[in-house]
């Protein structure tokens, strides 16, 4: 019997931010096991459950192979490429010439950031349509890190990540990493890790409403009100300084206004913001204090806390406090991550607030509008309305607030045309989809989780299957658009030809040769390349994080400023808030609603495989047992919850891991809509949180939608 031929393929999973190392047996030419690469450095063997997904996205009947075009009686019709590319453009090219530039938008989903081709050929398509309204998914997730690094450090993408694997203490506010396997911090093995910082004497002390996965693992856990994160952090500065707990070391060499932090936390005591956040005066005291007696420390604050009425606040004070107990770019502490294509370099600065909405005047960042405002700027009419729209691999019907508005509004666009390869609750209203080949059909590598990693790494990943003949790479379709829409000056054309020769391959090479561990122009040497990359098929080792400050600031003075005034000026709003709080009746019905994460999921995108959907229904809502006493539900009723804007309802799961008063729900769901195809999602559609989050409660700094900490009422289901 001839043994049928069998190949093995190393890769990175680039389903999450973890890019876990995983080796896949072809058989056949079909995937036969995916499992994780015990040789990968980095991931050492580890993935979860999702890793599979990436043998069910490639092979899902459902996921669009051709492109796509809407028919009159609401149907679809196949069509080719150059048809489908040429309709795009001269449809866009009609409302632009007609309407304005403004009037076409654009919308970046997450898995942008998770394709090689998309973050090197999507960037000279948004310039070249040269619209303000551009949106992406930054806005409902990380952009409160961003306009905190550029205020401080100079640049959007100089994150401190946490040295995960030497600190001695993790504080964690608003993150969830054994179960979302980390974020702005990317450290394949998560459980593992915070197991070893445990094993090694290290201590792990998380901050959250709800007792999470993550909570359960550490040595302390607080509940705290949704939304009172940058209320802690200031009560915490202000016992530091106070205490004259403080010891920045070098650090103070180049930090700047170290005495109005003083003065901007002095009215911040522990005994008053203690009823306001629901921990202890006591407690915040010696959470402080141990914080800063540690011999090293980081706090890591992620999506809970970026995505509140205060995201901005808090990214700040994260920031401060570990600058001011001297764990800035010190091991242990928050480190800059040294990538081998080093985008710090490559890329702006990000800039806040150059312009602003045209309907409620929220500030632009880096070039994007808050997408709280896309629903409000496509439906208000006057001069810069939004006609036609752009997606890219973006769900936003289901992943941005107040999703029954958007949807009305995208029903109302003159055109809309989606790059992804799913029709779903969002794409179903576009005119025209363009899916581009699957994860296994093209090379990839981690440009931006290479930089947010708690060790230098590098990893090329190659692609599996050659895609079909009438399949396209999501490079080769931005580049089509490109040259259709963009500027034709000889230049732009010139570097438009140049780009698609090399292609994400030669770009890369390019990135390699020219960062920081390259060998330029070299054939030979020992510095990187693609071809070296190449060879080292479980990815590179380049070491642990080293300090880099202040060389590696951008900011022009190359100093630190710890005060800057787009945030100081933001705390008379905190202040007042807290105020407010103490006046507020306690308005017993209402509840705060916030978001939770699974692991069998992935934001909207991965309900559509039967290996994930098995077991119980995942889409419930999370509350404490008192509150459902004094409510009047119980256990496994469908309740209705009721926002400002919207009503859905939900079965009910009792747990005292919430804390009283605060609701849990998952996000992602709500594949109830007509017209998509999802065969699977459909049969266990759940109910969409961002049906209840409002598009109106922002945090005005930086334009972030707020997510968690949304006032809700629970009422028995119809
Ligand atoms: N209430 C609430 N809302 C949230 C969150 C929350 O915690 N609570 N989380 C927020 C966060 S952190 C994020 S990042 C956003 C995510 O929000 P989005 O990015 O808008 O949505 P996703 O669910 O990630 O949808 C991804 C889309 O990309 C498509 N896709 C997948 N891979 C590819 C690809 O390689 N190429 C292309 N072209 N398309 C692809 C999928 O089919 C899907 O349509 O949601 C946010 N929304
Ligand atoms: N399995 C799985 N993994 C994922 C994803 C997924 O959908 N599924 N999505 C990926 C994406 S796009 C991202 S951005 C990351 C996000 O990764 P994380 O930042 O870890 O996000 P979450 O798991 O949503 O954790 C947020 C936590 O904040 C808490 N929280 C809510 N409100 C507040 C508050 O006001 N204060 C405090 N202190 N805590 C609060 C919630 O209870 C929750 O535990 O995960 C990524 N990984
Ligand atoms: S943790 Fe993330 S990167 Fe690792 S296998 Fe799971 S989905 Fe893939
Ligand atoms: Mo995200």
């Amino acid at each position: 019997m001839s043994r049928s031929r069998e190949t093995t393929h190393y890769r990175a999973c680039n389903l999450c931010e973890a890019i876990c190392g995983i080796q896949i047996e072809v058989r056949e030419g079909r995937v036969a096991s995916i499992r994780g690469d015990r040789e990968d450095p980095f991931s050492r063997g580890h993935i979860c459950p999702k890793a599979v997904a990436l043998q069910d996205i490639h092979e899902d009947p459902d996921r669009l192979r051709h492109p796509l075009r809407r028919t009159k009686d609401g149907g679809w019709e196949r069509i080719g490429w150059r048809e489908a590319y040429d309709e795009v453009a001269a449809r866009l090219r009609t409302i632009q010439r007609e309407h304005g530039r403004d009037a076409v938008a654009t919308y970046l989903g997450n898995p942008n950031v998770h394709n090689l081709g998309s973050m090197l050929f999507g960037p000279p398509l948004w310039r070249g349509l040269r619209t303000k309204n551009r949106f992406s998914a930054t806005s409902v997730d990380q952009l409160p890190h961003h306009v905190a690094a550029t205020l401080m450090f100079g640049h959007k993408l100089l994150l401190p990540v946490p040295d995960l694997d030497r600190t001695a203490f993790l504080l964690v506010l608003g993150a969830n990493p054994a179960v979302s396997n980390g974020s702005m911090m990317t450290a394949p093995g998560m459980l593992r890790r915070l197991e070893e910082l445990r094993k090694r004497g290290g201590r792990l002390v998380v901050v959250d409403p709800r007792r999470t996965e993550t909570a359960r693992l550490a040595d302390r856990h607080h509940f705290i009100r949704p939304g009172a994160d940058a209320l802690l952090l200031m009560a915490m500065l202000h016992v530091i300084l106070s205490e004259g707990l403080e010891r920045p070391g070098r650090l103070a060499e180049f930090c700047d206004s170290l005495d109005t932090v003083r003065s901007l936390v002095a009215d911040f005591t522990p005994e008053r913001v203690a009823p306001a956040t629901g921990i202890a005066a006591e407690e915040i005291r010696s959470l402080a204090r141990e914080f800063a007696a540690a011999p090293t420390a980081v706090c890591y604050g992620r999506l809970g806390v970026s995505t509140q009425i205060f995201g901005g606040l808090c990214q700040w004070l994260v920031n401060v406090l570990n600058i001011v107990t001297g764990n800035l770019d010190n091991p242990g502490g928050a480190m800059f991550t040294k990538a081998a294509v080093d985008l710090v370099t490559s890329t702006g600065r990000g800039r806040l607030g150059t312009w602003n909405s045209r309907v409620r005047g929220l500030p632009e960042y880096g070039g994007e509008l808050p997408v709280a405002v896309l629903a409000e700027e496509i439906l208000s009419e006057g001069p810069g309305q939004i006609r036609g729209l752009l997606t890219v691999a973006g769900n936003p019907v289901l992943s941005t607030p107040n999703g029954v508005q958007l949807e009305r509004a995208l029903e109302s666009l003159d055109f809309m045309v989606a790059i992804d390869f799913y029709l779903n609750e969002t794409t179903r209203h576009a005119h025209v989809i363009l899916p581009p080949t699957s994860p296994l059909e093209h090379d990839h590598y981690d440009l931006v989780f290479n930089l947010l990693a708690v060790r230098n790494t590098a990893k090329y990943s190659p692609a599996l299957f050659s895609p079909g003949p009438d399949s396209r790479h999501e490079w080769q379709i931005f580049s089509e658009l490109d040259s259709r829409l963009g500027d034709g000056s000889l230049k732009r054309r010139l570097t438009r030809w140049f780009n698609a020769k090399l292609g994400p391959r030669g770009l890369l090479d390019l990135g390699l040769r020219f960062g920081p561990y390259g060998t330029g122009l070299r054939a030979f040497g020992g510095g990187l390349s693609l071809g070296r990359l190449e060879r080292s098929v479980h990815g590179l080792d380049l070491g642990a994080l080293k300090p880099c400050l202040p060389g590696r600031l951008r900011t022009n003075d190359r100093r630190i400023e710890l005060a800057p005034q787009e945030l100081a000026n933001d705390v008379p709003r905190l202040l007042k808030d807290l105020e407010a709080s103490v006046d507020a009746a306690d308005d017993r019905d209402s509840l705060l609603l916030i978001g939770r994460r699974q692991v069998r999921s992935n934001n909207s995108w991965m309900h559509n495989f039967p290996r994930l959907m098995r077991g119980k229904e995942r889409c419930t809502l999370l509350m404490h047992p008192d509150d459902a006493s004094r409510l009047g539900v119980a256990a496994s009723e469908r309740v209705c919850l009721v926002s400002r804007v919207g009503r859905i309802e939900v079965p009910l799961e009792l747990s005292d891991e919430m804390m009283p008063g605060v609701v849990s729900l998952p996000h992602g769901w709500g594949h109830h809509r007509s017209g998509t195809q999802l065969a699977t999602a459909e049969k266990t559609p759940g109910a969409s949180l961002n049906d209840l989050t409002d598009d109106q409660s922002v945090d005005p700094v930086c334009g972030s939608a707020v997510l968690s900490g949304v006032p809700v009422r629970v009422e028995p289901a119809d």
